[in-house]
């Protein structure tokens, strides 16, 4: 369990009704988010909060439909009137189309959330120990998407992309993973049962062949480190992203925070994910500093769209990630320990976790649990 990494603001923490943003996107997502409504409508009344909630479009579906992928409105309305959102799945196609860009790139970067927060944890007793976070920045490296095709002289195709590492970027990533491995800390010091007895961050980079741009990237995390005095009680560590893989599937237990650039923490979390049984079941969340979107981290599954057995669990731990940006740590782990029941008691599961139940069968046991 993750809690208490951030507070957005004062205001949100005392803030009782909330106004949550939802964008299904394509495929699955649309089964799926109504599993995170669901749940914060059926939230204990104790946490006296209250939502209300604002269906958003983006998609690939929707800019085939209308040309556009994310709308002005669908920004707008994020910006100016919600207090968090939750966003399902995008199936942007892998060969280029004219006019089109992934609508969840491009949210992340216009509302500045520069983080991607994932953490993936195995439920007490089942399987082998995983508590790991992985921060994956979220604006920049290989996905500003600055690509070009040519002819070379001889009058074969080349293609090009553009790696972006910057300083600014890569200093707000370092600064986040040490706030959130001295939060974890607290919260082990504060009770919570772990494997680990002490936070630890481990960068990854690639900097023995990509010294310039993966070199800055690790050189700038240490600088974070070294610079900021309250971060040296976490222990820095370094691994090169190959062998960060090799290692993540042979000693899992060793990771406690992971950070890296862009594309290294979208395929280290997908697969980290493999560690804990299923995609279906890691949540991330999109972080900035004044707003968080919860998504889950698989994709739109098109292969099980329509047939009501998308694992619900990773945007209904989404939703509770959010809530903890959101600053309502106790709701959220409420939601934590209904998921973490209905796993442990290895009954009610959708089949990518070896079930038959269906979304909705998942959904309305996770909701009896949290009352
Ligand atoms: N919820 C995560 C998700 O939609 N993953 C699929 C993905 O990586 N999409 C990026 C895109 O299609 O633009």
């Amino acid at each position: 369990m993750l809690r208490s990494i951030r507070q957005l603001s004062s205001t949100s923490r005392s803030m009782k009704q909330l106004k949550i943003g939802l964008i299904p996107g394509d495929g699955i997502g649309r089964e799926v988010i109504p599993a995170g409504k669901a749940v914060l409508e059926n939230l204990p009344s104790k946490y006296d909060l209250q939502f209300s909630f604002v269906d958003l479009k983006a998609g690939y579906e929707l800019f085939k439909e209308t040309g556009t992928a994310l709308p002005e409105e669908t920004v707008d309305i994020l910006k100016n009137d919600c207090d968090g959102a939750l966003f399902g799945a995008v199936s942007s196609p892998t060969v280029k189309v004219a006019g089109y860009s992934s609508p969840i790139v491009a949210l992340r970067k216009k509302l500045g959330l520069y983080a991607n927060v994932r953490p993936v944890k195995s439920v007490e007793g089942i399987g082998r120990p995983v508590d790991m976070v992985i921060v994956r920045e979220n604006t920049e490296d290989l996905y500003i998407k600055e690509e070009k095709t040519y002819k070379a002289a001889d009058g074969t195709q080349v293609a090009e992309a553009i790696k972006r590492i910057t300083e600014t970027a890569t200093t707000r990533i370092a600064k986040i993973a040490f706030e959130i491995a001295l939060s974890r800390q607290q919260i082990r010091e504060n009770g919570l049962k772990s494997i680990h007895d002490h936070p630890s961050v481990t960068v990854t980079h690639k900097s023995n062949v990509l010294s310039q741009s993966d070199g800055l990237f690790r050189e700038v995390c240490k600088k974070v480190w070294e610079e900021n005095p309250q971060f040296q009680a976490v222990e820095y560590k370094e691994q090169i992203v190959d062998s960060m893989v090799y290692r993540m599937f042979r000693e899992p237990e060793e990771f406690d925070v992971v950070v890296a650039p862009n594309l290294y923490g979208d395929i280290l979390s997908d697969g980290a994910a493999a560690l804990v049984g299923s995609l279906g079941v890691v949540p991330s969340a999109n972080v900035g500093d004044n707003f968080a979107i919860g998504e889950p981290c698989h994709g739109s599954a098109p292969d099980i769209e329509g047939k009501g057995i998308s694992n619900p669990i990773a945007t209904i731990r989404s939703t509770a990630l959010m809530l903890e940006f959101m600053g309502y740590q106790d709701a959220a782990t409420t939601i934590y320990e209904a998921v973490d029941a209905n796993l442990a008691e290895d009954k009610i599961k959708t089949p990518d976790l070896g079930g038959s139940s269906t979304t909705q069968q998942v959904i309305d046991d996770i909701i009896k649990r949290m009352k």
